[in-house]
């Protein structure tokens, strides 16, 4: 089982993440991580933050020589924004007075997590709810899309609309064509559908202007996911449950759906659901995939679809109403810097984040703690597939 803890504070030292459950003598290139960080980092909307950090992993433990030994794999990322910050966010008591964080941002964990931990200065709350813990996230979820790559499972997020400009070019596409569509944009918007960009462009300068943010849907797809990973006998076990969960504890994500999702309600059982049938060459099969690959928490050999809302972020300079919470007056919130659209950089973090949980499927039913018994297992399990 993979299990996965991060620590640090968004202007600390720091990130931490350790992963616990790889298996062994899988490749691991630092380079190929820091690859995925760069990607977190990108997309037209952007904040100043991200031009003083480039985010770097540094593996501290749980490999030798380029391979994972099977031992817990620790991983650090130091921010640069640190410097601008030592006294502020001293570790050790210090001698002079910094100003407190005292008007909560609607939206973000500032009041509610300021009453549940009875902080008083509401930047203990901010520095560790703040979105930048998700470049410690995002790398456990990297090696366990290194890891699924060796079972040719792919996984890919990127966005299928911004501000109200959506897109549904990607509906017949499979990911290796989507790849091709988002790279070819230049603003790293991860956005398949070109025509609509500068349209996108317009709405994220005219919101940087008013001084406002922008949220969007963004959609994660998985294939050659074979059935039978997740449970349906105990609700903990469930893989949709456990997906949707991975999501919903992103900062932004307010909504998640599988499929057909939401639009479920508007059609008849008799319609909607994914009738079965059966042929020598394909085995079971479907002609519609509106169930998004998992029936009962388990995955049924279809693509996973996913799809998942991001709250414009709570961060504005145009401020909103909000109470000082020492003098109980009303105010503005208070600005420091912000990102006007992350929803690309959601995207690229849920696509790791969904690997972590097919990976925790797949180790379910075949799994074993090194790389190649654990290949032999899938060998079986696959010709138990297609004898079945
Ligand atoms: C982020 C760093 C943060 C924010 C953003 C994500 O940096 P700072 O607070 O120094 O500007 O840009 O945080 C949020 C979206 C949030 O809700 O807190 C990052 O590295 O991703």
């Amino acid at each position: 089982m993979i299990r996965y803890l991060t620590a640090g504070e968004s202007h600390g030292k720091g990130l931490t993440v350790i992963i616990d459950g790889i298996p062994s003598n899988l490749k691991i290139d630092e380079r190929e991580l820091n690859l995925i960080l760069a990607e977190r980092q990108k997309g037209y909307g952007r904040g100043g933050r991200q031009k003083i950090e480039s985010d770097r992993a540094e593996i501290l433990s749980g490999v030798r020589f380029g391979k994972t030994i099977g031992s817990p794999i620790s991983v650090f990322i130091r921010n640069n924004d640190y410097e601008n910050w030592k006294s502020r966010m001293s570790i050790t008591p210090i001698n002079q007075s910094v100003d407190e964080f005292l008007i909560p941002r609607p939206g973000h964990a500032d009041l509610s997590g300021g009453i549940r931990f009875n902080h008083r200065d509401l930047r203990n709350v901010l520095e560790r709810a703040s979105a930048r813990e998700t470049a410690a996230r995002i790398i456990a979820g990297a090696i366990c899309k290194i890891l699924l790559k060796e079972f040719n499972i792919e996984i890919l997020g990127y966005v299928v609309n911004i501000a109200g400009i959506s897109t549904n070019i990607d509906k017949k596409l499979d990911i290796k064509d989507i790849i091709k569509k988002i790279k070819n944009d230049k603003v790293d918007l991860r956005y398949p559908d070109s025509k609509k960009i500068p349209l996108i462009i317009k709405k994220i300068d005219s919101a940087m202007k008013k001084g406002d943010t922008l949220g969007g849907i963004i959609k994660v797809i998985a294939e050659g996911v074979p059935p039978g990973l997740g449970d349906y006998t105990q609700w903990d076990r469930k893989l949709d449950g456990k997906i949707a969960m991975a999501l919903m504890s992103l900062q932004s994500i307010k909504g998640v759906e599988f499929g057909a999702g939401f639009s479920y309600a508007n059609y008849s059982g008799s319609f909607v659901h994914d009738a079965i049938y059966y042929s020598k060459n394909k085995g079971y099969y479907r002609k519609t995939n509106n169930a998004g690959g998992l029936e009962g928490g388990v995955t049924n050999g279809n693509k996973i679809i996913i799809r998942a809302v991001v709250k414009p972020i709570s961060t504005l300079r145009k401020g909103i109403d909000s109470v000082n919470i020492k003098t109980k007056l009303k105010s503005k919130t208070v600005y420091e810097r912000s990102d006007v659209c992350v929803v690309p950089a959601v995207s690229i973090i849920a696509e790791n984040l969904v690997a972590i949980e097919i990976t925790n499927a797949l180790m379910e039913q075949i799994g074993c703690v090194e790389l190649n018994l654990m290949k032999e297992n899938y060998k079986n399990y696959l010709r138990h597939i297609r004898k079945y």
